[in-house]
């Protein structure tokens, strides 16, 4: 895996980014300095698990996001489509730069491009889907180099197989609560059943209705914790108390899976509401 540093040094060769982050935490799990670290480069923002955000939001982060990047495409990675829609996009984000070739002399070549995100977010998923079938031959068969290579997903299109990691960098604690209830940190990072709770704030103050409808009326207006759900799902510890740590288990598997419904944490600002 390339480190950071090796990924700087791999930039100059690379025409276009793919900046992947979870849909449901469009800011909270993006890195602060990519646009000092890929500004002058065209950026496609790739919103990943578009199949577990909250349409309404994600409309509305998509319009917001696309004043600062060449094009926002929100995408399920679980299935096929849109992949050659996304691909000819890419292909034609760059033409200026293969026009300029052209008019002096160079002969065009394909251009070249690589995913680039925080850990979780779906790089890996992103580079397999781009590359689909063409994955199996960058296999690790005896005689083929190691180590990142370059993989031709269009006559015009090259992709670095291997995703540039942001390193997760000094986060605020309400964004670490955040990118914790969706499993994109280490589990080291947090604790399960603060996390929980704090879930269950989140989801209160962001979908009033969510938790009630999962859960029961124990999470009407605002109501409900920890305690409450381990009663209700009979999780007891040996001595017969609610096991809090069983339920937050509970809760974060249901929110990660969209079981409770298609969420979005980071709530557009004020100001920039879209309509429709
Ligand atoms: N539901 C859903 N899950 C996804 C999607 N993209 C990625 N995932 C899941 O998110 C987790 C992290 O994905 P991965 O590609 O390994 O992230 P990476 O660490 O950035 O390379 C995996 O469990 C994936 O299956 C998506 O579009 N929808
Ligand atoms: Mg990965």
């Amino acid at each position: 895996m390339p480190s950071f540093k090796k990924l700087q040094d791999q930039l100059k060769w690379v025409d276009l980014i793919f900046e992947v982050r979870d849909a449901r935490v469009p800011i909270s799990s993006a890195h602060p300095q990519t646009t000092k670290i890929f500004g002058n480069k065209p950026r496609i923002l790739v919103m990943a698990k578009e199949d577990l955000a909250d349409p309404v939001r994600l409309k509305n982060w998509a319009n917001e996001l696309s004043k600062t990047f060449s094009l926002v495409v929100p995408v399920d990675l679980k299935t096929m489509g849109g992949r050659n829609k996304l691909i000819d996009q890419a292909v034609r984000l760059t033409k200026d730069k293969q026009d300029a070739r052209i008019k002096k002399g160079l002969l065009p070549r394909p251009i070249r491009a690589c995913v680039v995100g925080m850990p979780n977010v779906g790089k890996s998923s992103l580079i397999n889907w781009i590359i689909g079938k063409k994955k199996a031959h960058t296999g690790n068969k005896p005689g083929i180099t190691k180590g990142p290579q370059w993989v031709r997903v269009h006559p015009q299109l090259e992709l670095l197989d291997t995703p540039g990691i942001l390193p997760i960098t000094a986060l605020s604690k309400d964004v670490t609560s955040k990118l914790a209830m969706l499993n994109l940190v280490p589990d080291s990072h947090y604790d399960i059943e603060e996390t929980a709770e704090e879930s269950i704030q989140t989801l209160h103050s962001n979908y009033p209705n969510m938790l009630e409808k999962a859960y029961g009326e124990a999470f009407a207006n605002g109501a409900g914790n920890l305690t409450a759900l381990a009663t209700i799902r009979s999780c007891l510890t040996s001595g017969s108390r609610p096991d809090t740590y069983r339920a937050a288990g509970i809760l974060l598997n249901d929110l990660r899976a969209g079981r409770l419904g298609r969420i979005i944490l980071d709530c557009p600002l004020a100001g920039s509401k879209h309509h429709g």
